[in-house]
C-alpha cells in the first residue's frame, strides 16, 4: 500500500510514535510511506529506507493573512501528493488539523483515499474538547473512515467528552523501536565514574501537562531520603524549562541537576539511568515510560489517565497519586536501594515493552485498518 502520514514533527509522543509506525511499515517491504508536513519527522534523519519518502509543505505567507492557513496548505499540496504517488491512506497523527486536512483533500483528490486517525491524548483532553474546536474535533472523527485511540482511557474520555459513539474507536496500543529503546545500548556515559551515584531521569516537552516542577520536587525529595549520591538528568526542553531551573535555584539543588536539551539518542542515554519519572498530570499512554521501561529503567510516574494500562504498580513499575510527592518519594527511594524488587520491576518493563506492547501486533493492527 501507499501510506501518506500526517503529524508534527516537533517533540512529542505523536510524532516520534508516526515517525516510527511509517518506518516499520516501510521496513516490512510491504509498503511505500510518505511523510507530508512543514519538516520531516523528530527522528527522520536516522532514515535509511527508499520506501520512505518526505514532501514538504510549503506555507504562503501574504499580509492579508494573520497567520498562513497552515491546514489549507497542507489540505490542497496533500491532495496532489495524494494523486500523483496513488496514496491508498491518509494517516493522521493528532486530530487537529492533521485529520480535517486529511478530510478536506480526500474530497479534493481525484483518487479514493481512505482516511484514518489516531487519537493521542493532548488533541482531546486539551485542544479538541475546548469550545473552539469542539466541533471541528467531533466532526474529524465521524469523517475519518477509521479512529483509533492509544489507550482505552482516551477512548473513553473521547466519548465522553464530545459525545461520540464508541464503536467508532478503537484502542491501538503505542510501540517502542526495539533497535533505539533497548537495554544493551551503550554510551560513554555508561563507564559512570561513581557506581554509587544514581541517575534519575525525565525526558518530555516540558509543558505544564507533564507537572515538571512535580519532577525537580520529587528528585530533591528522593535525593534527600537516600543514601546514594544522585543527579537529575532532563532529557528535552519546553516552555517550563525556566520555571524548572529557578526550582532548582530555590531548593538548593542547582548542581544536581543536568539539563540536556532535545536528544535523539535517547535510548542511548538511558540506559545509564536509575529511575525515570514521569509524574503528569495527564498523560494517555506515556511513551516516554515505556522507552525507559525498553532500556531496562524502572519507571515511577503518575497514575493518571493511560499510564495505568501501560504500568502495573508494583510489578512493571511504580504509580504514585498526581502530586503525591511524598508517596513518590518512598517509592522513588524504594527503586533506588532495593536492589531485588528493583530487578523484578526491570525484569517485567522490559517483557512489558517487547511482549505486552509488541510491535509487529501494532503494525498489524494498522495494516487490518489500512485494508478495510
Ligand atoms: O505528551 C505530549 O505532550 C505530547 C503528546 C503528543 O501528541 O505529541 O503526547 C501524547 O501522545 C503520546 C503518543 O501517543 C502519548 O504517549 C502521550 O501520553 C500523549 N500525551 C498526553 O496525553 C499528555
Amino acid at each position: 500500500m501507499n501510506i501518506a502520514i500526517l503529524c508534527y514533527h516537533r517533540l512529542g509522543g505523536s510524532g516520534i510514535l508516526a515517525h516510527d509506525l511509517g518506518a516499520a511499515l516501510a521496513k516490512t517491504g510491504r509498503h511505500s510511506v510518505h511523510f507530508v508536513g512543514l519538516e520531516p519527522p523528530f527522528r527522520y534523519l536516522d532514515n535509511d529506507n527508499e520506501n520512505v519518502w518526505f514532501h514538504k509543505i510549503e506555507l504562503k505567507e501574504y499580509p492579508v493573512f494573520v497567520y498562513p492557513p497552515y491546514t489549507l496548505s497542507l489540505a490542497s499540496q496533500l491532495a496532489s501528493i495524494i494523486d500523483n504517488n496513488d496514496i491508498d491512506v491518509v494517516h493522521s497523527h493528532y486530530a487537529i488539523p492533521h485529520a480535517v486536512a486529511a478530510i478536506l483533500a480526500g474530497n479534493i483528490a481525484k483518487r479514493k483515499i481512505r482516511t484514518v486517525t489516531t487519537l493521542h491524548g493532548t488533541d482531546i483532553t486539551l485542544i479538541g474538547s475546548h469550545p473552539t474546536f469542539k466541533n471541528i474535533t467531533r466532526y474529524t472523527i465521524e469523517e475519518s473512515d477509521v479512529v483509533t485511540a492509544v489507550s482505552s482511557f482516551l477512548k473513553d474520555r473521547t466519548q465522553e467528552v464530545l459525545g461520540i459513539n464508541g464503536d467508532k474507536i478503537e484502542v491501538v496500543y503505542n510501540f517502542v523501536d526495539r533497535d533505539c529503546f533497548n537495554p544493551d545500548l551503550k554510551y560513554w556515559c555508561c563507564h559512570k565514574p561513581d557506581p554509587n551515584r544514581k541517575i534519575i531521569a525525565h525526558a518530555s516537552n516540558l509543558r505544564p501537562v507533564k507537572a515538571p516542577l512535580d519532577v525537580i520536587k520529587l528528585f530533591a525529595a528522593i535525593s534527600k531520603a537516600t543514601s546514594f549520591e544522585t543527579e537529575l538528568w532532563v532529557i528535552g526542553d519546553g516552555p517550563m524549562q525556566s520555571k524548572m531551573m529557578d526550582l532548582c535555584r530555590e531548593l538548593k539543588i542547582k548542581g544536581k541537576v543536568k539539563f540536556l536539551g532535545v536528544r535523539t539518542d535517547l535510548g542511548r542515554i538511558l540506559t545509564c539511568c536509575d529511575l525515570f519519572l514521569l509524574p503528569s498530570k495527564e498523560e494517555s499512554f506515556g511513551l516516554a515510560a515505556l522507552e525507559a521501561m525498553a532500556c531496562g529503567v524502572p519507571v515511577l510516574a503518575s497514575r493518571a489517565g493511560g499510564l495505568p494500562e501501560v504500568i502495573k504498580h508494583d510489578v512493571s513499575g511504580c504509580l504514585m497519586n498526581v502530586g503525591d510527592i511524598e508517596t513518590g518519594t518512598i517509592l522513588g527511594k524504594r527503586l533506588l536501594e532495593d536492589q531485588g524488587f528493583c530487578d523484578s520491576v526491570i525484569n517485567e518493563g522490559i517483557r512489558t515493552a517487547f511482549e505486552g506492547f509488541r510491535q509487529a501486533d501494532v503494525l498489524k493492527s494498522y495494516e487490518a485498518l489500512y485494508r478495510g
